[in-house]
């Protein structure tokens, strides 16, 4: 049996550092093959910031089987919570069993600094040793940025970026190395939907990342021929909430934040139903 295999039937079950390897390699490759903005089709369950919670990871990939649904990821898999690898190995191995169902996004943690930070670092440094982490950086950069669900709604990490006037132009940006250099790279992975900002005001996580507003994400999305926006990136006590008059919904599967871990099932005509995922594991 293949590491994936193992890991799929027991999530937690023990991993040397060539497991860990080879699921890596064998995961890089195929997410190779998904180009760095994907064209999904609108009934799909998507499910936002895991951050190491392995349980709601399994929960969702619970809920798309029974319901027959693909799976989109919206990224940050990793740092803060108490299962990272497990997860992050776990999310891997789904879409190595099923290649064309299971999408992975890239979230901003998806990247050298913030890992250094939050406690993936020391995570893989301390249970695979110090040079693995580099396969990790490597896996990172194979992951899409965007995804268009049934033609209309926009799936993305953190938000629409400022000064660009449609989709046209994010679609032409290619995956990128160990951490965002390029504006859009980090915006679209940092960006937060605001009620207090029209256009785009600089965020309180940073230089570089920006705040965007209901007009800001009203032209943005209707040159680009697209209905809503949906994101992760932010704790939503509920799991979901819609913002700026329903044109950005943002999901949160994290059960360490103190709120509901949920995912949305989106169906046909963007219409979205709350699942929650602190289900028995
Ligand atoms: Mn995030």
């Amino acid at each position: 049996m293949r590491p994936w295999e193992r890991v799929l039937r027991d999530p937690r079950s023990e991993l040397s550092p060539d497991d860990v390897s080879s699921i890596l390699d064998e995961a890089r490759g195929v997410l190779s093959g998904d180009p760095a903005h994907l064209e999904l089709e609108s009934e799909i369950l998507v499910v936002g910031d895991t951050h190491g919670d392995l349980a709601s990871s399994l929960s969702a990939a619970r809920v798309a089987e029974e319901r027959g649904l693909p799976l989109l990821f919206l990224g940050d898999y990793i740092d803060r919570g108490p299962e990272q690898l497990e997860n992050l190995v776990y999310v891997l191995s789904l879409k190595l069993s099923r290649p064309d169902g299971v999408f992975l996004l890239r979230g901003n943690h998806e990247a050298a600094e913030p890992n250094a930070w939050y406690g993936f670092l020391s995570v893989v440094e301390a249970r695979l040793g110090v040079e693995a982490y580099r396969d990790f950086l490597g896996l990172y950069s194979e992951l899409p940025l965007t995804a268009v669900l049934g033609g209309e709604i926009l799936a993305v990490h953190g938000g629409i970026p400022a000064g660009v006037e449609s989709y046209n132009r994010v679609r032409k940006l290619d995956k990128f190395g160990p951490d965002p250099e390029d504006p859009m790279e980090i915006q679209l992975l940092w960006n937060d939907p605001s009620e207090s900002v029209d256009w785009f005001a600089p965020s309180p996580r940073g230089p570089g990342i920006f705040l965007f507003g209901r007009a800001a994400a009203e032209e943005f999305l209707s040159s680009s021929g697209l209905k809503m926006l949906i994101r992760g990136h932010e704790f939503v006590d509920s799991g979901m909430r819609l913002s700026l008059g329903g044109l950005v919904a943002t999901v949160f599967s994290c059960r360490y934040y103190g709120g509901e871990p949920a995912a949305a099932e989106m169906s046909e005509g963007g219409r979205i139903r709350v699942i929650p995922l602190n289900l028995p594991q």
